[in-house]
């Protein structure tokens, strides 16, 4: 089995300044991490990525807090300059918007461009120097999209493969950045791109018959084939799961049973609908919040009788456009909860702070319907950690139709256009309606798919596509030498 070399922005741990020479280890949570981790050590490898501090790495904190790793870390720095531009600039203020179809939420300034690349270049000299031949080298994310061009120009020859975790767009859309070519030909260098769903492998492919004009797509029924520049491509579709298990064991766990159970006893007498997101405008909250405000508006029967829990964890608040956005966040939950409340009834429990894992996992098991409205998707694990969570087999997922999810769940989940209020106000109504043996012959068909297509069938599908390619360019080379002796 080859090394693995696994290369993502963010570490699977983050380095937090508690004051002079104090530091704080914040373990990363969530499916990629305890996905990647098992593999990691197993087969012996190197995680190269960020810590979360601008400026120098403290070594000594950054040497404890990998000690029990199992594996190698290599850290890359940034500068607070870098920090902004690479990561809040071109990554989040360019990159994230478009790629989720927002495009008047991009800000296009020439200069991020120039140290996105810079920092990608960090990147690629962080493989270069920690790869040899035959390493499995498995790049993470939009933050990245440039490394592997970097490393060609260090003339790197070994496999490179990529996984978008964000949705690709369609052409009309891609094609208003500026960078639209040299992002296509970057991410061309890489030999394998994976994508969450079919919907993002034909985007690409889209985008690239359109942008790029040296290429050849030729579609295939598995991984498609793209020739460019005398190398050869391959592009595919791999959904990114959960760890079922071990969500559907912490729901039946003992705290966690009490704490669902107090949650319902709280609000007796109502179906609890819940939100959980990162503040991101991209989760579709406000829309959310308008489509139960006109829920309540429109359905009477609705008043007193159902309660959103809506949860949103604090995420890239220095960006100020994040800022604007809770406060209409903030306004609107005012709204409704000033018009419909009653001295008995709060139409809207609004959290914003992140909840621990029990706590999380008390919630998927305790609310009767589940509410996943992003305007747009990579996947929404959400979605996926609900369907885990229902050891009852009931629940409603309301989920958007936009959401990677949507692919694989869509025989279970009542699909909504988040931008459509009265259709979402709908579906409100008829998730609330629905009688015990619908719900659970939904949820009974989206949990099968949960639980089969799991985060470590997505992990060894990816490795397995990869490893066809290493096995193939070892052959390539051992040809190749052997002609030469010969
Ligand atoms: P995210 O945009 O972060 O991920 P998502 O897939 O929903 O979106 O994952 C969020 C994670 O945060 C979930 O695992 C969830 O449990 C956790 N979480 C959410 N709210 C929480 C809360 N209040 N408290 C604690 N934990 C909370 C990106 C892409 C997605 C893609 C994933 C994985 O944007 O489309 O599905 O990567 O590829």
């Amino acid at each position: 089995m080859n090394r693995l070399i696994v290369v993502s922005n963010r570490l699977p741990f983050a380095l937090d300044s508690t004051g002079e020479d104090l530091w704080t280890v914040t373990p990363a949570v969530g499916g990629l991490v305890s996905a990647i981790e098992p593999v990691l050590r197993d087969r012996g490898g190197i995680w190269i990525g960020w810590p979360g501090v601008a400026g120098e790495i403290p070594k000594r904190a950054f040497a404890e807090a990998t000690r029990d790793a199992g594996y190698k870390v290599v850290p890359v720095a940034f500068s607070e300059t870098e920090r902004d531009e690479f990561y809040y600039g071109y990554s989040n203020e360019v990159i994230w918007p478009l790629f989720h179809d927002l495009q008047n939420f991009c800000n296009f300034e020439p200069a991020y461009w120039e140290t996105y690349k810079a920092v990608n270049e960090r990147f690629a000299d962080a493989i270069a120097v920690s790869s040899q031949a035959g390493d499995f080298i498995w790049v993470h994310d939009y933050h990245l999209m440039y490394v592997a061009q970097a490393l060609r120009e260090r003339g790197l020859r070994a496999v490179l493969t990529f996984f978008l975790h964000i949705p690709f767009p369609p052409y009309d859309i891609f094609s208003k950045l500026p960078q639209q070519h040299r992002l296509l030909r970057a991410l061309l260098q890489f030999d394998l791109l994976g994508f969450q769903t079919r919907r993002d492998v034909r985007n690409f492919l889209g985008c690239v018959r359109r942008v790029m004009s040296d290429v050849q797509v030729i579609p295939r029924r598995e991984l498609q084939l793209v020739r460019f520049e005398k190398r050869e491509i391959r592009v595919g579709n791999f959904p990114i799961g959960i760890d079922f298990e071990s969500f559907e064991k912490g729901a039946m766990s003992k705290p966690v049973t009490r704490t669902s159970q107090q949650l319902h006893s709280t609000f007796h007498d109502c179906q609890l609908i819940l939100g959980v997101d990162r503040l991101d405008y991209s989760k579709g909250i406000p829309e959310r919040l308008r489509a139960f405000r006109n829920a309540l508006e429109r359905h009477p029967e609705l008043r007193g009788r159902i309660v959103l829990i809506q949860v949103v964890v604090p995420s890239r608040v220095e960006i100020p456009r994040y800022h604007e956005f809770k406060q209409r966040i903030d306004r609107l939950v005012g709204d409704i909860n000033g018009r419909f409340s009653t001295s008995t009834w709060l139409p809207v429990q609004y959290h914003f702070r992140s909840l621990d894992r029990d706590d999380l996992l008390a919630h998927y098991r305790g609310c009767d319907i589940a509410f996943v409205t992003p305007l747009k998707d990579g996947m929404n694990l959400v979605a996926k950690e609900y369907c885990a969570c229902r050891v009852d087999n009931n629940g409603v997922l309301i989920l958007s139709q936009f959401a990677g999810a949507a692919e694989q769940l869509q025989t279970g989940a009542l699909l909504v256009n988040p931008y459509d209020v009265e259709e979402v106000a709908d579906a409100i109504l008829d998730a609330f309606r629905m009688t015990e043996a619908e719900r659970t012959a939904r949820m009974k068909r989206m949990k099968r798919v949960v639980r089969g297509e799991n985060v470590f069938e997505w992990v060894d599908s990816f490795l397995k596509a990869g490893a066809k390619l290493t096995s193939q360019s070892g052959r390539v080379t051992r040809q190749k030498r052997a002609s030469v002796t010969r």
